[in-house]
């Protein structure tokens, strides 16, 4: 049935409605809307005969299977999307005039693309690597598209690079492998003599790279960008966007388990969450910059290899983006989405940062051969809410119908409709910059300090990341076969932290050389004289970023979390409904994981139905494991190498684990040293067991091993 006007959430899905399409009670048609009576055989010259030409509909039906196919996106092909709206706490007009960031009552809608970087469409969610964190807005003014990632900084200073980098961390060109990892060669020879990626480095060995959920991680605008108020005083911004359920990951060795047992695994949260009413939140920070304090830091603002850190320019929260409406359409909405840096309000603009002027070519360039025609903006997800009316005209796949005699602009026949919107009435005016300089193909000196920052991360972090960064890179160069990729690496990460290499060239079975080849530059053009090239370290202002560890991160909630209760016949009923009343209170949900589907008969007579067989669950899909005690079925549980494995497993990656009764044997068949293990709770104490799940991880185990 047909939506009322006022039933729909927002102009966004109003405006998607009637593009939408629901088979329910409707008869099978044919592309132009002939019924189908036969969809089971083709039109033969007799029953055993040969099929026709003339057969149109199968013709047609086969035709548009052969062309469904559409080229993924060169980076960031795997992803997920979702609608959702944003919200401004209090107005931004001293700082930029964007109609969004200035009326607290409105509600923008909003589509995000979650995704990753080097896989391919059909990869797993869990690969070591960047997240994309796109958001398109459909403003009052136009579509605003704000295209960054779960980490702050990039690989490269210059877009000429992203071709090189990308062609190094794709699956190498003669075999195609490795699919959708960093982990060989060409990748680490790459950044083998890059020194400028050495503090992106930090942050893709760390764990921010394997998160625990899309809702579960920060997003950044990485470049620095200009807002403009109404007066036309500029100022630079720096996104950032802060989930409310704090930045989470899962262990590595985790990771690579998900991706057997559920390479959907963050698709799936994220569907999940927004079907079970769990809507994802994040906050929208800035850190604003006035313009006179352009050249105040030791880093250049224009270099995407530098962070502001929090304690020098703290991150002011000013409105929040929830997501609470999955699509309705794979590919019309998540596939067909294009972004584009490029996609600018009145009261944002760019920086000349390196790296985002060569973007502004590549995102609309891309959609050509994506999407197939410069009429991508009509692909309904794409469409603005502002009314959009120009001379562009024709093309593949043309859907607007313009009305009128001229297609030029000025005009007197057509009354010189459309015509062009002073300032007051809402025209884009782009930020009037002085450049003072010759044309030249080179970098700033300013851009030349490769390794201060990646101290500063690697210095920030807790014992616990710090190693698990080092274990990363000991999994990560294991894997490259070539000796002086990994001997060139360790000597880069010396000029990082000295223990940081020693402890991976430990476990690369190599030595750090005495006198690391000195690394180059690699902005350095053929004739340029390296002297003048090397890379130079300049102090930070800060030492030590809180904000830049997950240690610090938010560990009071329980929310979302997904916890295992493992039971078998004869369980003990009371253990189960009170924690899990307790749990599902706190927003936690849980799952009951058997050594069989159907009913499982508790010591007490009632039963319950097993959610997941000890077949279809693995502890990797969950937050914590539960076992509520049960003489019988602590027997059964104790004889089944699955349920021995969940327990441990569940251990090993430092989740918390929680027994009430006979659960305890479980334990100790497990190997789980009970007493005194971090965020093991026995006796099945529910509050005990809520703030050990709020804590997400204890990675002080892993010493322990
Ligand atoms: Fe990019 C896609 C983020 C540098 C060229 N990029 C893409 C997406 C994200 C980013 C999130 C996926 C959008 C979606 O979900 O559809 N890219 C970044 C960030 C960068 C960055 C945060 C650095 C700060 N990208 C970058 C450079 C270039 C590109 C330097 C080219 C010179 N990116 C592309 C692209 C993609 C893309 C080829 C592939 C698909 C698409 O644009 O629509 O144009």
């Amino acid at each position: 049935m047909a939506k009322k006007k006022n039933e729909f959430p927002d102009k966004k899905a109003e405006q998607l409605a009637p593009h939408t399409e629901d088979g329910a009670d409707q008869f099978l048609t044919t592309d132009q809307g002939v019924r189908i009576n036969d969809n089971q055989n083709s039109l033969k010259a007799g029953e055993r005969g040969p099929s026709l030409l003339e057969d149109f509909i199968m013709r047609e039906k086969i035709t548009h299977f052969d062309h469904e196919r559409i080229p993924e996106r060169i980076v960031h092909a795997r992803g997920a999307g979702a609608h959702g709206y944003f919200q401004v706490y209090s107005p931004m007009a001293e700082y930029t005039k964007a109609g969004f960031l200035n009326d607290p009552a409105r509600r923008t809608p909003v589509f995000v693309r979650f995704s990753t970087v080097a896989g391919s469409r059909g990869s797993t969610d869990l690969a070591r690597d960047v997240r994309g964190f796109a958001v398109k807005f459909y403003t009052e003014e136009g579509n605003y598209d704000l295209v960054g990632n779960n980490m702050p900084v990039f690989f490269i200073q210059d877009a000429v690079k992203f071709p090189d980098f990308v062609h190094a961390v794709k699956p190498e060109p003669h075999h195609e492998m490795p699919q959708a990892a960093s982990a060989h060669d060409t990748f680490w020879d790459f950044i083998s003599i890059m020194p400028e990626s050495m503090h992106m480095i930090m942050w893709v060995m760390s764990d921010r790279a394997i998160p625990r959920s899309y809702r579960m991680m920060e997003g950044f605008g990485v470049h620095t960008f200009r807002w403009i108020n109404a007066a036309g005083k500029g100022c630079f911004v720096k996104f950032h966007w802060k989930p409310l359920l704090g930045v989470h990951s899962v262990a590595w060795e985790e990771a690579q388990q998900i991706s057997g047992k559920d390479p959907d695994f963050h698709r799936r949260d994220l569907w999940n969450a927004i079907e079970s009413g769990n809507f994802p939140e994040y906050e929208l920070g800035v850190q604003l910059i006035p313009e006179e304090d352009e050249h105040k830091y030791p880093f250049d603002l224009l270099d995407p290899t530098k962070i502001i850190p929090e304690e020098i320019i703290p991150v002011q929260r000013i409105g929040k983006m929830v997501l609470d409406r999955n699509p309705d359409n794979f590919f019309a909405e998540t596939e067909q989405v294009a972004f584009h840096p490029g996609h600018l309000v009145p009261g944002i603009d760019f920086t000349n940062d390196p790296l985002l002027q060569g973007r502004l070519f590549s995102y609309l360039d891309t959609q050509l051969s994506r999407l197939g025609s410069p009429n991508f903006h009509e692909i309904p997800i794409n469409r603005p809410v502002a009314p959009v009316h120009n001379n562009q005209r024709d093309g593949h796949m043309r859907q607007t119908i313009n009305r009128g005699g001229t297609a030029y602009e000025p005009n007197t026949v057509s009354a010189g409709c459309p015509f062009q919107a002073k300032m007051a009435d809402g025209g884009f005016h782009s930020y009037t910059e002085r450049i003072d300089g010759q044309k030249i193909r080179g970098r700033s000196k300013s851009f030349f300090d490769h390794f201060s920052q990646a101290t500063l991360f690697y210095h920030s972090q807790s014992p616990a990341e710090q190693r698990h960064i080092i274990n990363a890179l000991r999994f990560e160069l294991g894997k490259v076969t070539n000796t002086d990729i990994r001997i060139r690496m360790v000597g880069l990460l010396s000029q990082v932290d000295n223990g940081l290499a020693a402890a991976v060239a430990e476990g690369l079975g190599v030595t750090v050389p005495a006198k690391p080849e000195q690394p180059v530059n690699r902005s350095i053009p053929a004739d340029g004289d390296p002297a003048r090239y090397q890379p130079q370290t300049v102090r930070q202002p800060v030492d030590k970023s809180d904000a830049l560890s997950m240690a610090h991160t938010v560990k009071d909630t329980i929310r979302t979390r997904q916890i295992a209760f493992l039971i078998a016949d004869g369980v003990d009923s009371s253990a189960i409904t009170a924690m899990k009343d307790a749990l599902l209170k706190a927003g936690a949900q849980v799952q009951l994981v058997a050594p069989r589907l159907g009913a499982i008969k508790a010591a007490s007579g009632s039963s319950f139905e097993a959610d997941q067989s000890l077949l279809t669950a693995a502890s990797v899909l969950f937050d914590a494991v539960y076992v509520p005690g049960g003489a019988d079925s602590i027997a059964v549980l104790q004889q089944h190498p699955d349920a021995i494995r969940f327990v441990n497993e569940a251990y090993r990656h430092c989740k918390p684990v929680a027994v009430a009764g006979d659960g305890l044997q479980l334990l100790r068949a497990t190997m789980v040293p009970p007493e005194e293990a971090p965020g093991v709770v026995i006796s099945g104490q529910v509050k005990a067991f809520i703030a050990a799940i709020a804590q997400h991880r204890f990675w002080e185990r892993e010493l322990a091993k």
